[in-house]
């Protein structure tokens, strides 16, 4: 096992993967930015290095002064959290040149993956169900639509750079794809610097069904069940839960042999999401793999009782994965809603400013995974993300009983947040009843 590990992240996550260290005997060095000198990540681990300017671009994602600090440090490996370098697959070779673990997949996986139309190709070809839609990239408008035409409107023009839903344009008929390729290409050029779209079909109502996998470097992969985070706003995710209550234990088998057939594909290592859509009728695709640890995880993690961030460290360090398949057992129901420093009157504009009171809900299944408490300066700079309530239940009765009251018990003032938005859900008769999709909240939204 490793002796020091740097973590090369901020907030709620940083903390979460000192704690797996913690556990681990591994002492752990935080970077920081000149904006975060005081921050709570900072105070929990053993050593801290500064790492430049408040501005992302100056510290969090600038990869020489990252670097620096590990070999200052004598740190052994970095774990890059989830957002900044997590996918950047430069960033992980470059670790492994100056002799340090990139705590995560392969870089060639994560390359791999990063190209959404070559990922699509690569994952027919290993038996995963994929959208209908172009086989590569839009090369040609005559050749895309013939292709629109066979598989039928309303098309998708998907950026193959982009990820996270930018890029992203509906098309509802023949007339308007022309200039919806364009736009999105062009799009994609400037927020990627690459113009690649493809083509799929549009699912109207799809639920976002997402498996996780973990695999080590013996050739063993485990996939531990699904989250389903149909609950997005403007492609944030606000709301996740495990297991879905749309995967009954056939379906489930199934996504998750495609799961593991597609980490088996690229030659994965470390813990991975496969993202499908899943439709109306019961039907899976691929959509895209993140190659990172998810915001999400605790809602496996509290189903399975496996601890997704150790075991990442455990495989980095050349260990087997301390799970086999037959061991993952999935028990009750998790639910986790993210709590945002967002202005709901101000179409959930980010809401910086001093956290004047802080007080964390507790009790029986009840978890907090917080980057933030009381006098903490919320910075404009960066994810607005404050904290995940967790909670575990039975049931999901029992999980939802107590998110009610446990968002009942938050105490947040000072900064606007995301906490009323969940209270306003955990009413909803239909997300009690489960019936939600990927359009639930923009449609309430629009009715509101
Ligand atoms: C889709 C889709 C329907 N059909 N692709 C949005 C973010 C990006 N990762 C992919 N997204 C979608 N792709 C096809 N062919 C619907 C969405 C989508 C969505 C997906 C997952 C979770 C929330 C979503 C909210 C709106 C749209």
């Amino acid at each position: 096992m490793f002796k020091k590990i740097l973590v090369a992240n901020r907030g709620e996550i940083a903390i979460r993967i000192m704690r797996a260290a913690k556990e681990l005997g591994v002492a752990t060095v935080a970077v920081y930015s000149e904006a975060d000198k005081d921050a709570p990540h900072v105070r929990y681990a053993d050593e801290a290095f500064p790492i430049g300017p408040a501005p992302s671009q100056l510290s969090y994602l600038h990869i020489p002064n990252i670097i620096n600090a590990a070999v200052q440090t004598g740190a052994e490996a970095i774990h890059p959290g989830y957002g900044f370098l997590s996918e950047n697959h430069h960033f992980a070779a470059i670790c492994k040149t100056w002799g340090l673990v990139f705590i995560g997949p392969p870089a060639t996986a994560i390359e791999q993956m990063g190209i959404k139309a070559q990922a699509r190709q690569m994952m027919q070809n290993a038996g995963v169900p994929v959208v209908p839609g172009t086989e590569g990239t839009v090369s040609d408008l005559n050749e895309a639509q013939t292709i629109a035409e066979q598989i039928g409107y309303p098309i998708l023009v998907k950026a193959s750079f982009g990820g996270g839903g930018r890029g992203i344009r509906i098309v509802e008929s023949a007339d308007e794809l022309e200039d919806a390729i364009e736009r999105a290409s062009r799009e994609a050029k400037s927020a990627f610097g690459q113009g690649d779209v493809y083509l799929e079909k549009y699912l109207r109502r799809p639920r976002h069904i997402e498996i996780q996998v973990l695999a080590d470097n013996m050739g063993n992969v485990v996939a531990l069940g699904e989250r389903e985070s149909s609950l997005q706003r403007r492609r944030q995710k606000v709301l996740e839960e495990a297991p879905s209550v749309a995967v009954t234990p056939e379906l489930r088998r199934q996504m998750s042999e495609a799961a593991v057939r597609a980490a088996q594909a690229v030659g994965y290592t470390s813990a991975g999401t496969l993202e499908f859509l899943l439709d109306e009728e019961g039907r899976f695709y691929f959509m895209e793999m993140n190659t990172r640890v998810q915001v999400e995880h605790p809602c496996t993690e509290m189903v399975t009782g496996v601890d997704v961030v150790k075991e990442q460290i455990r495989v980095a360090a050349g260990l087997p994965l301390s799970i086999s398949q037959d061991q993952v057992q999935l028990n009750g129901w998790s639910i986790e809603c993210r709590i945002n420093a967002e202005d709901p009157s101000k179409q959930f504009r980010p809401s910086p400013g001093t956290i004047t009171v802080w007080h964390e809900p507790a009790g029986p299944g009840v978890r907090v995974d917080s980057g933030a408490d009381q006098g903490y300066v919320v910075q404009p700079f960066y994810d607005s993300l404050l904290a995940k309530l967790v909670t575990w239940g039975r049931t999901r009765e029992e999980a939802i009983a107590r998110m009610r009251r446990a968002l009942s018990e938050f105490r947040i003032e000072g900064v606007k947040t995301t906490l009323q938005l969940h209270q306003q859900l955990m009413e909803d008769p239909d997300f009690v009843k489960g019936d939600i999709h990927t359009n639930f909240l923009a449609e309430r939204m629009e009715g509101a």
